[in-house]
């Protein structure tokens, strides 16, 4: 079984390092621009189901609509779709709405339904008093919007949260399709 799960969220706000993170447990402080869209897999190793291994194929993006590849073929066959933004950076919060609304544009309504959305507030190592978004306000959003939420650290000395955000939102892959097939 393979699941794609895509990232999307504001440049700058961490998708390619929560995703390098994940699949090579390493962080890479230099800023690397993403330019387009690329895909990582992963394999989970938890019982989710009753193989005990899922595959996942998680697609990068590159946060810039101006790239045009975020569109309708994108999103098709995916999974689950995670929108990353900074706690550091309303704007990148306040932009989570767009984000949403892209979603909402480019699945088909039949089916938006069955592809669980999860909100992930990355870089929460930085100085507290740089914090602009509460997680109890993110939280109140994503219940609001029907989305999992979490929080994250790409530069964390382990990955434990990262891999505990893939694994929950695997188990809401699962458990939906199961639902509904
Ligand atoms: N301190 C800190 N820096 C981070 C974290 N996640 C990403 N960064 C840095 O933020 C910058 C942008 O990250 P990147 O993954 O390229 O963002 P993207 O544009 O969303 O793919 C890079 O310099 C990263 O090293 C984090 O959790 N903590
Ligand atoms: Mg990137």
């Amino acid at each position: 079984m393979i699941y794609k799960i895509i990232l999307i969220g504001d440049i700058g706000v961490g998708k390619t390092s929560i995703i390098l993170k994940l699949v090579n447990n390493k962080f890479y402080p230099e800023y690397n621009k993403t330019l387009d869209v690329d895909f990582y897999i992963y394999d989970i190793k938890s019982s989710i189901n009753n193989t005990n291994i899922t595959k996942l194929q998680i697609w990068d993006t590159a946060g810039e609509l101006k790239y045009n590849s975020i569109n309708e073929s994108f999103f098709n066959n995916a999974d689950a779709v995670i929108i990353v933004y900074d706690v550091n950076n309303y704007t990148s919060f306040n932009n989570v709405n767009t984000w949403h609304n892209i979603i909402k544009n480019n699945i088909k309504k039949n089916i938006i339904n069955t592809i669980p959305i999860m909100l992930l507030g990355n870089i929460t190592n930085s100085n507290i008093d740089n914090r602009k978004v509460l997680e109890k306000d993110a939280y109140e959003f994503a219940l609001n919007n029907s989305m999992l939420f979490m929080e994250c650290s790409a530069s964390n000395q382990n990955r434990h949260k990262i891999s505990d955000a893939f694994i929950n939102l695997t188990r809401k892959i699962y458990v939906t399709k199961k639902h509904t097939n």
